[in-house]
């Protein structure tokens, strides 16, 4: 929207939604702290043993409003074809009245809060500016942490940059003298993720939760900003930054597209097992992707947060999360201890009571999880102890490779380095993963494939989602470009028991690829792309049977021709893809077919 329209824009918000009041968010620590506070004294949140976790806090949202809802979450574009058969699509002319009729007095009760914010490095070419009303004083903490935020960002946009509207409501106006919930959302069939890219316009109702409410994320900084890079060259990518240096002190910047819930967080912020070695983090969710006048590509971070998974992250599995999180942590569905600290599963081992994330008294041995598994902290990225300093460089750092993979128990080696871009793009066109909580779906477990992770995420047709990664190469010599690699950390064998170590473990894989950057690690071609060879991976100090890494580079051929020919079928789904995919399809086949 037009930098100009800003105070037109909130007025007429405001006298749609009828709040009792507003109040322009300044962005600053003591406003932070006092809504916070403020959420305490109202019962909608806990204030945490100061001694043992300095000034955080804990939510626990209506058990209807866990997470992410997909089937809820719409394109709303023109027409239908440019939503693609991936999205959810309603008609503009319909959803809009529809929103209208449930924004209208959505607020009463309650204060609307005015929150400028900016995606990216202020600076940054392609940094995304962004106002987002929210009648969720949560939602205004968790943004103040998430993004960059604030007065100052105010400033900018009056001075001349146009802004992403962005209008969130929990959906549960007040009468006069009602009670408010601890938790306030709308039921589910009335809730709307809507996202409007002709206009680059965000109205999200009747949810309070993560990227359902926090609109600077999924929404804007992945949906609309897809769709904004599709026409202005760049790409907003669901993957996460990190920083390897080697014992000679050479540095590489590696992306990863993992979906939701299976580690990206932890591969950001991993700790090597090998010496010498050394991971920091540049983001660990969302990458923007673009090219320089070296014809490279780079990438930035939007984000200035973490929103990691809780559940599952402890001093073993992630160190460096566990540092972060010991203060100024928002923390929403974990349960609290006797000494009111924080816990979830795969943290330590279970006290003898707590009370659960349903505010319920919690014993040991209790057949339901005592925290939510999409249960959340939320934390300020600067306090993660292995921080990158070029999170904040607004000329991005140049990308060296470009990791994809899912969870998938079979069938999926460790790791594969793509022949080409080609061959890496149509790798990240097959990923697929099990199901996991951090959407709401009955079918977690089942393997779904989700390119790139970006399927719930990509604004637009998911052909022309293809077509633009084969755009990002144009001008380009194949040797400037990332290499690709396909990675699977999660093969399970018969028994059930993961192959791989993984955590710490996965630098092993992290150096055979910078070392293949190099030219000093050796590949084995096979018909799936080069896996290492032998000799070329480092193994030291890791026991593993011979049989075990067999299996972690077998190529089952009968599996991977009827993978071959699911894929094959996923593509008609999707109404047919570019030519350069069905091209690999058919060149991984003759491959299989040769060996
Ligand atoms: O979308 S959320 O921000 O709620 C978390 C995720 O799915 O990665
Ligand atoms: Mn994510």
């Amino acid at each position: 929207m037009d930098y100009r329209k800003v105070n037109e824009w909130i007025t007429e918000m405001a006298t749609l939604c009828k709040p009792d009041r507003i109040h322009f968010c300044d962005g600053s620590k003591e406003e932070y702290i006092k809504l916070l506070e403020q959420q305490v004294s109202e019962n909608k949140a806990i204030k945490l043993n100061e001694s043992k976790r300095p000034c955080s806090y804990a939510f626990f949202s209506d058990p209807s409003d866990v997470a992410r809802v997909e089937d809820r979450t719409f394109i709303s574009s023109v027409l239908k074809e440019d939503a693609g058969p991936t999205n959810n699509w309603i008609d503009p002319k319909i959803l809009k009245p529809k929103m209208t009729e449930l924004f209208d007095g959505s607020m009463k009760g309650r204060t609307m809060f005015v929150i400028p914010f900016v995606m990216g490095p202020v600076g940054a070419l392609i940094s995304q500016y962004g106002i987002q009303l929210t009648d969720s004083p949560y939602v205004v903490c968790n943004m103040r942490v998430m993004t960059r935020m604030g007065e100052h960002i105010m400033d900018i946009i009056e001075s001349g940059k146009d802004f992403v509207p962005c209008l969130h409501s929990v959906g549960y106006p007040l009468a006069h003298n009602q009670k408010d919930l601890p938790w306030p959302s709308a039921p589910i069939d009335q809730k709307y993720i809507a996202h409007f890219p002709e206009e680059r316009l965000i109205w999200s109702y009747g949810s309070g939760y993560g990227g359902n409410a926090l609109l600077g994320k999924k929404c804007l900084a992945l949906r609309i900003a897809s769709k904004i890079g599709k026409e202005e060259g760049f790409m907003a990518e669901h993957m996460l930054i990190l920083k390897l240096t080697n014992p000679k002190g050479i540095v590489k910047y590696i992306l990863g597209a993992f979906p939701s819930a299976c580690g990206k967080t932890n591969l950001a912020m991993l700790i090597p097992t090998i010496p010498g070695w050394k991971v920091e983090t540049v983001g660990d969710d969302i990458a923007w992707i673009f090219k320089k006048d070296d014809g490279k590509l780079y990438a930035i971070n939007p984000e200035k947060g973490f929103f990691g998974v809780a559940k599952g992250t402890s001093y073993q599995t992630n160190y460096n999360a566990m540092k972060s999180i010991e203060k100024n942590t928002i923390f929403t569905n974990v349960a609290i201890t006797k000494d009111n600290d924080v816990y979830w599963e795969g943290m330590e081992e279970a006290p003898d009571e707590l009370l659960s994330w349903k505010k319920q008294l919690w014993h040991r041995g209790d057949k339901e999880p005592a925290a939510h598994p999409n249960s959340r902290f939320t934390v300020p990225i600067e306090q993660a102890p292995n921080l990158a300093k070029e999170y904040d460089d607004k000329e991005g750092v140049l990308i060296s490779a470009i990791l994809v993979g899912g969870r998938r128990a079979t069938t999926i080696p460790l790791v594969t380095e793509a022949y080409s871009f080609n061959h890496g793009v149509f790798m990240g066109s097959m990923m697929g993963s099990e199901i996991t909580a951090a959407a709401i779906s009955n079918n977690i477990g089942k393997v779904r494939r989700d390119p790139f992770a970006m399927l719930p995420f990509i604004g637009y047709h998911i052909k022309d989602y293809f077509t633009h990664w084969f755009d990002m190469k144009k001008g380009t010599k194949e040797s400037d470009l990332p290499k690709i690699y396909y990675v699977n950390w999660f093969r399970k064998n018969d028994k059930g028991d993961f192959v791989w170590p993984g955590f710490g473990d996965n630098s092993r894989v992290l150096k055979w690829i910078f070392e293949r950057q190099e030219g000093t690690a050796n590949g084995i071609e096979t018909p799936l792309g080069i896996m290492p060879d032998k000799d070329s991976f480092d193994l030291d100090g890791l026991n593993l049977e011979q049989n075990v890494l067999d299996e972690l580079f077998s190529v089952d051929k009968e599996a991977w021709l009827s993978e071959v020919e699911d894929l094959r079928a996923y593509y008609e789904t999707l109404g047919g893809v570019p030519k350069e995919l069905y091209d690999e399809l058919e060149a991984l086949k003759d491959r299989l077919m040769k060996a």
